[in-house]
């Protein structure tokens, strides 16, 4: 298994499921503020030029961090990634799809990068504060889903706890707090080996 990753992207989520499973896998450093997902050799394997990309042992790629996450859990039975009860998993992976699809590529990609919603530069200081207000609406929204439990889902680490660490540090980046649950899911979460391992891995300091 190998993971194309850039330092403290989305690509943390899957990062921290591999970390999680604890059979060896490869990483690849993949900064794509750097262009590191345009290149030709990139491009070749994944022509989206996004991270995370995952190359299965049998070669194949996989993108998109919901497909990945559900990919690593079915794999990984024994790592209990997706809770055993279908209700359960089908809110894990509902969670997961929110912050990919709504948090992520709504919310927090129209603030870093507004010239994909804007058509003008005028307008790149009001996408970018819509950017926040659809991001901080997200978070708010998983706050009230996790209070008053240990992990996102369920009774022990999932998919969705994994995803909620890459977006919640996001706050940090767009210098905005996080609600309260999300706040200390992210410190209980940063006491966890395999993300311990993960953030060591990558160079992050928040
Ligand atoms: N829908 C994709 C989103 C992937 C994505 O947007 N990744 C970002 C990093 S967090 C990326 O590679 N961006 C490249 C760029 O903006 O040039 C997923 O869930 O995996």
């Amino acid at each position: 298994m190998k993971l194309y990753y850039s330092p403290g992207a989305c690509s943390l989520g899957v990062h921290i499921l591999l970390e999680e499973i604890g059979k060896p896998f490869e990483v690849v450093r993949t900064p794509v503020a750097e262009g590191a997902a345009k290149t030709p050799e990139y491009l070749a394997l994944n022509p989206k030029a996004k991270v995370p990309l995952l190359i299965r042992d049998n070669g194949r790629p996989l993108t998109e961090l919901p497909a990945i996450s559900y990919y690593l859990a079915g794999l990984n039975p024994q790592a209990k990634l997706l809770p055993a009860d279908a209700d359960l998993a089908a809110d894990a992976m509902e969670m997961v799809e929110y912050i990919a699809s709504y948090v992520h590529m709504q919310g927090f990609t129209r603030w870093a990068r507004p010239g994909n919603f804007a058509f003008a530069e005028a307008d790149y200081e009001r996408t970018k504060a819509r950017g926040i207000e659809m991001f901080l609406e997200g978070l708010n929204l998983l706050d009230g889903k996790i209070a008053g439990r240990e992990f996102a889902v369920g009774d022990h680490f999932t998919v969705a706890d994994a995803a909620l660490v890459f977006v919640s540090r996001w706050a940090t980046r767009a210098d905005v707090a996080r609600p309260a649950n999300i706040e200390a899911h992210l410190q209980r979460m940063k006491q966890r080996p395999s993300v311990l391992r993960a953030y060591a891995t990558e160079g992050l300091d928040f």
